[in-house]
């Protein structure tokens, strides 16, 4: 356990336990305790040849759709198979402890329900949601289960024969609607904000601490490094999501 995160537990704790209204805004981070990789960080087995960056884009889906949709089917049984870590379970406490408590997720996958957080806001989409890339009409669940870096060609749509696309958000696409209006009212109302496990490099999510910080909420941030965050934050804890946000409910 670091110094600075120890010095900064109680205050921490102190904020969050008078907090009115709540946001927790999760990235990456956040789940990289139950195994899955975050974007940023060093990548792992077959796929180190490709840049997760490179392959979360239109243009890469276009070019080679049995390369993208492999990868995503493979990151779908990953998580499937990943238990929510005890950070997730912390948030799923807060909000029990808050009543007007939103979870805004950057995150794809489904840890903050499984861990009892039911109406978190998933800026960028869902891995459990494919849909026609061509009529956007929802596609049935997901096959087989991939090898790891094995291609995979995508189903194709029941109604107008194109290719199934992950339910996710490409870099240059827009974010759903109603999920970000949602993450922005939230934060513009809360007093309190807690961003755990993000870069907080990818815009517009990246607006949502800022937002609330501009209002006048208390920002706190749960990662181990130091982030471009750092600078609307007013306490700072640099340790792992799964170790600091039990400790923040106890
Ligand atoms: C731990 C930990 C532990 C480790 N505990 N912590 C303004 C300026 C410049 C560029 C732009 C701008 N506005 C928009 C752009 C362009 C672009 C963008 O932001 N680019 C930047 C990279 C420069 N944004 C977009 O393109 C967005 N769309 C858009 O702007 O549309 C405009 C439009 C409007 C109307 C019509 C049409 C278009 C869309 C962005 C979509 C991002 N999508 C992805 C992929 C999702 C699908 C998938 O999963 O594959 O979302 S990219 C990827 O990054 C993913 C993540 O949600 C997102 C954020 O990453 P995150 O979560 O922060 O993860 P990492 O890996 O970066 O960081 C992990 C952190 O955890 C690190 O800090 C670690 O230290 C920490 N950590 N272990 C706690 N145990």
């Amino acid at each position: 356990t670091g110094r600075r995160e120890r010095e900064d537990l109680a205050p921490a704790a102190e904020v969050l336990a008078g907090a009115r209204r709540l946001v927790v805004f999760t990235g990456a981070g956040m789940s990289a305790e139950s195994g899955v990789p975050t974007f940023r960080d060093a990548l792992t087995g077959l796929w180190e040849r490709f840049d997760p960056r490179s392959l979360a884009t239109p243009e890469a889906f276009r070019a080679d759709p049995a390369l993208v949709w492999g990868w995503y089917e493979w990151r779908r049984a990953a998580v499937a198979r990943a238990e929510p870590n005890p950070g997730h379970r912390a948030v799923a406490a807060m909000a029990a402890r808050v009543p007007d408590t939103v979870v805004v997720t950057q995150n794809v996958d489904d840890l903050h329900e499984r861990a009892g957080s039911a109406g978190t806001v998933h800026l960028h989409g869902s891995l459990f949601a494919p849909r026609c890339s061509a009529c956007a009409a929802p596609a049935p669940g997901p096959g087989a289960e991939p090898e790891e870096g094995r291609r995979l060609d995508p189903p194709r749509c029941g109604h107008c024969a194109a290719p199934v696309r992950p339910g996710v958000v490409w870099f240059g696409e827009a974010l759903p609607e109603p999920a970000l209006a949602a993450a922005v009212e939230a934060a513009y109302r809360c007093d309190v904000l807690l961003t755990v496990g993000t870069s907080g490099l990818v815009y517009p999510a990246a607006e949502i601490p800022q937002v609330a910080a501009r209002r006048g909420g208390t920002v706190i941030q749960v990662n181990p490094e130091e982030t471009p965050l750092d600078a609307v934050c007013a306490v700072n804890l640099h340790g792992p999501a799964a170790r600091v946000l039990p400790a923040l409910v106890r």
